[in-house]
């Protein structure tokens, strides 16, 4: 039976992991799927350098996009205008970035294909059937890029794309940009990718009535089967498996730059939102209504599961 693989590609952060691939997989093994999660961003970090990579992800101002434009070129193909016009614009004109930076921004983009190469080579792809993304902050183009490689030398891998990147219209619109992308689950996917997960491994996607919340291509037309069905039980939730994350971090040089933090779940939307939505708010994007965990569910959302550095896997509170 083939596997389910998730990824956290450049330039998610080294210090936390992907919260809601960690839900996602704990999900999939309660509905007996098999799933793995990766982290090519720690691989990214090993070969550039954990400091210079943590210098993109976080020092950088966020909205000046140097990480989505390191991987332009392995996405797109060589755009020397854009790329000069880029440079000239967002790093000169609006950041204020000296010759020093641009010159560590472009050192960093002359190392993306090498990472893509590499990522190619080193996991099996012939054992899943699904490659899922998440894409938040500057995860995007990272992302396509490699998604665009598995499509070309694995036609038959399903590729979905999750996360705040693709939420909404976004979700819709950048599906329909990227043909090898095949679904996408904008909003939460606590319910929607398990199905959809399900049926692909069944080889029973096509031609059913998809669950809502799934972004689809039907005679090339990008259909939507509607808004995702948000969590509205908060404490049926399962409790997030952060093992790949410690695994990986252990054997990365994430240690010499960063911490490694446990992200603890208690409750989705905004309590005040939900009464008086503050006008000036794009948070919560479309699932502002609160829900919460129950006291001893929240609590006991502390216990996680880790691999320490020993390399042994145990619970922690
Ligand atoms: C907690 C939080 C933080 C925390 C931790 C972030 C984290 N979790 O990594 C902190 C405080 C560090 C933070 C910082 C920032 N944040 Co913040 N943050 C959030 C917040 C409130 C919740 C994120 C979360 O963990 N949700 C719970 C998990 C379970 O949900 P999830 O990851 O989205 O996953 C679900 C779905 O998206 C989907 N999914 C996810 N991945 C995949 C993959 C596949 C294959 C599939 C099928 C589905 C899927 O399924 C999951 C389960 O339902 C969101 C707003 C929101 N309501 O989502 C903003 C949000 C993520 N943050 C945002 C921003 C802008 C920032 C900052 C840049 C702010 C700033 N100016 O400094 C920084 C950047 C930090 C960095 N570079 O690392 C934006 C991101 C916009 C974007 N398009 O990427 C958001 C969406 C808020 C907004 N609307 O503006 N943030
Ligand atoms: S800005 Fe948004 S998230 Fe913050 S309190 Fe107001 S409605 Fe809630």
């Amino acid at each position: 039976m083939k596997r389910i693989l998730l990824l956290s590609m450049p330039f998610g952060a080294m210090e936390r992991p992907a919260l809601g691939l960690s839900l996602l997989k704990a999900r999939l093994t309660w509905d007996g799927i098999a799933c793995d999660v990766r982290y090519p961003s720690f691989t990214f970090a090993d070969l550039l350098g954990a400091e210079e990579y943590q210098w993109i992800s976080s020092a950088l101002p966020y909205i000046a996009f140097a990480g989505d434009w390191c991987f332009t070129e392995s996405l797109h193909g060589p755009r020397p205008a854009a790329d000069a016009g880029y440079l000239a614009e967002v790093l000169q004109k609006t950041w204020r970035l000296g010759a020093e930076d641009i010159a560590r921004v472009k050192a960093v983009r002359a190392m993306a294909g090498e990472f893509l190469d590499h990522c190619m080579a080193c996991i099996p792809w012939e054992d899943y059937a699904v490659v899922g993304f998440t894409s938040t902050f500057e995860q995007n183009i990272a992302s396509l890029a490699l998604a665009k490689r598995i499509k070309t030398a694995h036609p038959c891998i399903a590729i979905v794309f999750g996360g705040a990147n693709w939420e909404g219209e976004m979700g819709e619109e950048l599906h329909r940009q990227f043909s090898f992308v095949d679904y996408a689950c904008p909003g939460e996917a606590d319910e929607s990718f398990p199905a959809l997960a399900a049926l692909l491994l069944e080889g029973a996607a096509k031609g059913v009535v998809l669950p809502p919340g799934i972004v689809f291509r039907d005679g090339g037309r990008t259909l939507s089967t509607g808004r995702a069905v948000p969590v509205r039980n908060m404490d049926a939730l399962p409790v997030p498996d952060f093992s790949d994350y410690f695994r990986e971090w252990s054997e990365s040089g994430g240690s010499l730059v960063a911490v490694p933090t446990v992200l603890i779940e208690t409750s989705r939307g905004c309590w005040w939102g939900d009464k008086s939505h503050c006008t000036f708010c794009g948070l919560n994007g479309a699932t502002l209504a609160y829900r919460s965990k129950s006291g001893a569910r929240a609590g006991g959302n502390a216990v996680f599961v880790g691999s320490l550095a020993d390399g042994s896997h145990r619970g922690g509170r």
